[in-house]
């Protein structure tokens, strides 16, 4: 019996090992790899960290803070304004480039499987789990916060550098999908 006790405790050792040490390392890089951004920022009429194309929907002064988490898997950004026109839907998306002094300078709605067609107006590609959709609708007060999580991390060699606020709720019929009207105002955010 005793000599069987080395073989056992081997055994374990192994077991433990294999185990063990895979999660170990599974959990050690997306640990790291958590990405957490923050920009709060007052919208002006000169390009500046936020900016706003439309005075009287997004007027100067107004401002907004955009929070982003990237880790784990999954992606979480927040979107809250104040100032804005009151009880009005508002879309807004994150977008490829920074702003510019014109709202196109954003460049397209950011993709996770970018669609091969763009501007993409495939439900396929264009829908809320493919981007981030930050959609909100303000209170008597003038104040909306828009929220969304997605099964997916941002690209550290492919990250998004804006958020576009718009003039209409986002489409999400074929052939109208992600539109939602002129852009209205632009923040700044390097996710
Ligand atoms: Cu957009």
């Amino acid at each position: 019996m005793r000599s069987r006790y080395p073989v056992l405790a081997g055994l374990i050792g192994v077991l433990l090992l294999t185990g063990c040490a895979p999660a170990t390392v599974a959990l050690q890089p997306s640990r790291s790899m958590v990405r957490n951004v923050e920009v709060t920022a007052t919208f002006t009429k000169e390009l500046g960290a936020a900016v706003t194309y439309d005075r009287r929907l997004v007027e100067p002064g107004s401002h907004a803070t955009v929070s982003s988490r990237s880790g784990g898997g999954i992606t979480v950004v927040t979107l809250m304004v104040q100032g804005f026109e009151p009880e009005r839907w508002y879309a807004a998306h994150v977008h490829t480039d920074p702003c510019g002094v014109k709202g196109a300078d954003a460049g397209p709605r950011f993709q996770n499987v970018v669609d091969p067609v763009q501007p993409s107006l495939d439900p396929r590609f264009a829908n809320p789990q493919n981007e981030i959709w930050l959609d909100l609708r303000t209170d008597k007060a003038g104040a909306g916060t828009g929220e969304t999580t997605v099964a997916w991390q941002i690209p550290p060699d492919r990250r998004p550098k804006s958020v576009v606020i718009h003039t209409k709720p986002t489409a999400t019929r074929p052939g109208l999908a992600g539109m939602a009207g002129a852009r209205a105002a632009c923040i700044s955010v390097e996710f």
